[in-house]
């Protein structure tokens, strides 16, 4: 156990990627459910999705040089589409887009070459897609949505995650958003997963959103030690003021936005990454720090700037 865990705590800092259809909108990747987007509307947003600019080197090259020892990806956040070539699912990548290609492919061979551990970010429960997935607020506004949330799990969440453990070889699965998840369907979640990889890295999220309080209480965390999960994420974009759990990780955005919204330039400068990387790591975390790259699969210039000149500061005044 402690072995399986080295990597990742010696790690330290990662590189979030929150990238999909949403992008197009360019208005966050809650968009769908924000302005209630009619099921066939969203998922005509594939056919213009044709993201020419996407170089996963050059992704995996902007981690190295900030420093970043590992990536965490989107497969499917909660809009329900694929990026890459599920067969699961025809709402993908490779099935719906002109870009026909399969940038996870593409991104986790970067990183095996580069030495970078490759992750995926997967949104177990959430689905505004596929029928039966779950929907919070209101529920369903359209009636494509509605079905059973078993079904769903059964046949699209965790057929999905077997395809990726088999054909992209992660090191992390960062689950999120656990509407709905029952001990006995985290149970079987993770069974697959150790099934098919013992040794994976899996996020408290496949449970816990993160702590209500300060701190998750003495039963959760018994129950996620009896799960199996590895390690605790933190509230979204907040740093904690003690150490939670043996392993924890906070998650942060370089502007405010998670998936590429038009018009949020207020970019975190490189002395403010390294400011919260150092009390992040000074309380045994991991700061994962997130990019929203554009339908066109840039990452937004500014923010690269910001992590590469914090990159050579580290580089220069020593590893965190
Ligand atoms: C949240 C999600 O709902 C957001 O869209 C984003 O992915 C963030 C990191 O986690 O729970």
């Amino acid at each position: 156990d402690q072995e399986r865990m080295q990597w990742w705590r010696e790690a330290k800092y990662g590189m979030f990627i929150h990238w999909g259809l949403y992008a197009e909108p360019a208005r966050g990747e809650w968009v769908m459910i924000d302005e209630e987007w009619p099921v066939a509307d969203y998922a005509a947003l594939a056919k213009d999705f044709n993201p020419t600019a996407f170089d996963a080197t050059e992704w995996v090259n902007v981690a190295k040089e900030a420093g970043m020892k590992y990536m965490v990806i989107t497969a499917k956040h909660h809009d329900g589409f694929a990026m890459y070539d599920s067969e699961v699912s025809p709402f993908n990548i490779v099935d719906a887009t002109p870009y026909k290609k399969d940038p996870l492919k593409a991104l986790s061979e970067a990183c095996e070459q580069a030495g970078i551990q490759f992750g995926i970010y997967y949104s177990q429960a959430f689905d505004w897609y596929h029928p039966g997935g779950k929907i919070p607020r209101g529920g369903a506004w359209d009636p494509a949505q509605e079905g059973s949330f078993d079904d769903y799990f059964n046949e699209i969440a965790i057929p999905q995650i077997q395809e990726i453990i088999k054909g992209y070889n992660p090191h992390v699965i960062w689950f999120d958003m656990p509407a709905g998840m029952t001990d006995e369907k985290c149970r079987q979640m993770m069974d697959v997963i150790r099934g098919l990889k013992p040794g994976m890295i899996v996020n408290s999220r496949l449970k816990f959103t993160g702590p209500k309080t300060s701190v998750l209480q003495p039963d959760e965390l018994t129950l996620l030690r009896e799960l199996g999960v590895d390690y605790l994420t933190y509230r979204d974009r907040e740093i904690p003021e003690t150490t939670l759990w043996r392993d924890w990780e906070t998650c942060m955005t370089l502007n405010h936005s998670w998936g590429f919204t038009e018009g949020d330039e207020d970019w975190k400068d490189a002395k403010t990454i390294i400011e919260m990387l150092g009390r992040v790591v000074n309380m045994d975390g991991n700061f994962l720090l997130n990019f929203g790259p554009t339908a066109e699969g840039r990452l937004p210039t500014e923010a690269v700037k910001s992590v590469k000149e914090a990159g050579a500061w580290l580089k220069v005044n020593g590893e965190a």
